[in-house]
């Protein structure tokens, strides 16, 4: 229900090319919810647990040091549908099969330079949240636009 909660996380090419306020503000604008937020150059170690099912491709060297290269915005949104949207509003993996209108087709054009991660399910969100915060960091607190967002 309301309380659906996704893992997203701006990468070092959007915080570089300053980018972080114009992707936000899409999750935002829609009406979910921001659960976490923090701003943080991550370990590789980090990166290579976020990535792990991907360890045996052979862009993981290249993902990770990329990904551990600058700055990085990890958040936790929350919402009706919090998962499967966040994935419509970024795009595709590669930008060029990205439509106009998504993050990723409006502001970004290599797979390699894809400027923010979305967790792909409920369950890979629910893992991805537990490496990146702790409990304590997740805030309690309701919008009080609420009543305008859902009947
Ligand atoms: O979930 P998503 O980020 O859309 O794609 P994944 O298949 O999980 O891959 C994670 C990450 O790896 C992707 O955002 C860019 C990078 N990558 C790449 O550099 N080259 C590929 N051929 C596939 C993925
Ligand atoms: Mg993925």
């Amino acid at each position: 229900g309301n309380k659906e909660r996704t893992f997203l996380m701006l990468k070092p090419d959007a915080v570089h090319r300053g980018l972080i306020a114009d992707i936000i503000k899409r999750f935002e604008q829609k009406g979910f919810k921001l659960v976490a937020m923090k701003f943080v150059k991550a370990s590789e170690e980090l990166l290579q647990k976020h990535y792990e099912e991907l360890k045996d491709k052979k862009f993981f060297p290249g993902l990770i040091k990329y990904m551990s290269s600058g700055p990085v915005v990890p958040m936790v949104w929350e919402g009706l549908g919090v998962v499967k949207t966040c994935r419509d509003i970024l795009g595709e993996t590669d930008p060029a099969k990205s439509k106009p209108g998504s993050v990723r087709g409006d502001f970004s054009i290599h797979i390699g330079r894809n400027i923010c991660h979305g967790s792909d399910s409920v369950k890979t969100a629910k893992t991805e949240i537990a490496l990146w915060f702790k409990d304590e960091e997740l805030v309690d607190w309701e919008p009080a636009t609420y009543s305008w967002v859902y009947e």
